[in-house]
């Protein structure tokens, strides 16, 4: 196995050793203080709406007490944690939540979750139906629609996946084959990655009538469920929430201004990795990268681009360099460029050439980068996978690895 072969190996061994410890110390952070705290608020309420299927009012007063060791995944925690409305007993995030919990570590609620009444989720519905597509969807809806858990999920997995998956990913929908998804269609996704038996059962008391019960429902297939989506537009919504996240973090990094300066690109690179390694990064930062230059929107678009695409960095990487040994700009350059079909810039290259080279030579080794950058991609799902999701992606990585395979003949050699 060559150098980058091994990189591919070790990039998912780091990814698998980072979501472990990230949810050992997710864990570590919750589990002392879940009860009673905002958290634990989320928690307790979900759990005993759950369990006991007791009216809302009585779960919160009942807040602060003992509550039953919870069976929830870390995701499903997060998910808790950022969701701010309640419905038929069921919590929901709002767009914005989504936005948060995407951009933020945690949410420090100051005030309970909202409880909403059918007449609210109507008018949410409705207004969902007749939305406009655009980069700035999930903000126009703000606190005015519904997003489900395994939505939620569904969502997070378009964040990070490279746009070579788009296609396949409205194929699998698409279980007719007649080139556009419709609401059932979509249910069935929603099957897939939904996490537990008991889950789907109570989707499918609740989804299989005609109306449409969550914004995304209502925005794909209309107040009645009767619309069809068609690839297009499936691409196009995919696409606007990737830039829309983008803008977001690009505004949050750059404190609102049009360009960010390079050191806050690289506090964004290192916004997501281990707190105790960043010291050394920083004082590379200081040391080598000069102040007074700036990077725009479109050259850290370019970036998000690269870095949706890493397995195809790794793969084009492999086929650059062919020997074990770390990478110089130009090498790094050009594998971006095979991999995404994009060059970033200089002052991005420069900022990650200089930031992660650790030991001074120039180069880049998969340690030196791939570390940090699987840190980075994980973003919002940085908590255990839940197995039906990494399932529908793994199929839809391995039609991509196929269908990658037939367009590079005996070229190819898998990483
Ligand atoms: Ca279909
Ligand atoms: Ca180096």
């Amino acid at each position: 196995m060559s150098s980058w072969g091994r990189l591919a190996a070790a990039l998912r061994g780091a990814v698998r050793g980072n979501r472990a410890l990230r949810t050992a110390a997710l864990r570590g952070a919750v589990g002392p203080a879940v009860v009673g705290s905002v958290l634990g608020t989320g928690l307790v309420c979900y759990h005993r709406c759950r369990v006991s299927q007791r009216p809302v009012s009585a779960v919160f007063a009942a807040e602060e007490q003992e509550a039953p060791t919870p069976q929830l995944s870390p995701r499903k925690m997060r998910f808790i944690q950022f969701a701010s409305v309640v419905y038929d007993q069921e919590p929901y995030m709002t767009p914005r939540d989504f936005l948060y919990s995407i951009m933020l570590e945690k949410v420090d609620r100051k005030l309970k979750k909202r409880l909403l009444t059918a007449q609210e989720v109507n008018s949410m519905l409705r207004a969902a139906s007749a939305a406009q597509p655009g980069t700035d969807l999930f903000r126009t809806w703000g606190d005015n629609g519904l997003i489900s858990y395994t939505e939620y999920l569904f969502l997070l997995t378009i964040l990070t996946k490279p746009r070579t998956g788009f296609r396949i990913a409205f194929q699998m929908l698409d279980v007719d084959g007649n080139e556009q998804v419709d609401k059932k269609e979509f249910l069935k996704l929603k099957k897939i990655i939904g996490s537990s038996k008991a889950r789907v059962a109570t989707a499918e008391t609740t989804e299989d009538g005609e109306a449409v019960s969550t914004s995304l429902q209502a925005y794909f297939f209309g107040r009645k469920g009767e619309n069809k989506l068609k690839y297009q537009e499936f691409h196009r919504f995919m696409e606007d929430l990737q830039a829309e996240v983008q803008e977001m973090e690009f505004l949050q990094f750059s404190k609102g201004m049009d360009t960010m300066r390079r050191e806050d690109f690289a506090e964004w690179l290192l916004h997501y990795t281990n707190e105790e390694d960043n010291e050394i990064y920083w004082e590379n930062m200081r040391k080598k990268i000069p102040a007074g230059q700036s990077i725009t929107f479109d050259e850290f678009k370019a970036f998000c681009l690269f870095s949706n695409n890493l397995e195809d960095f790794v793969f084009s990487m492999k086929m650059v360099t062919g020997a074990n040994r770390p990478v110089g700009m130009a090498q790094f350059r050009r594998a971006v460029k095979i991999a995404t079909g994009h060059e970033l810039s200089e002052s991005v290259l420069d900022t990650v050439f200089k930031l992660f080279d650790m030991d001074g030579d120039n180069c880049l080794s998969h340690k030196e980068f791939m570390g940090v950058m699987t840190d980075r991609v994980l973003r919002g799902l940085k908590v255990q996978p839940q197995s039906g999701i990494s399932g529908y992606w793994k199929c839809v990585k391995r039609e991509t690895l196929t269908g990658a395979k037939e367009a590079l003949g005996n070229g190819w050699c898998p990483i």
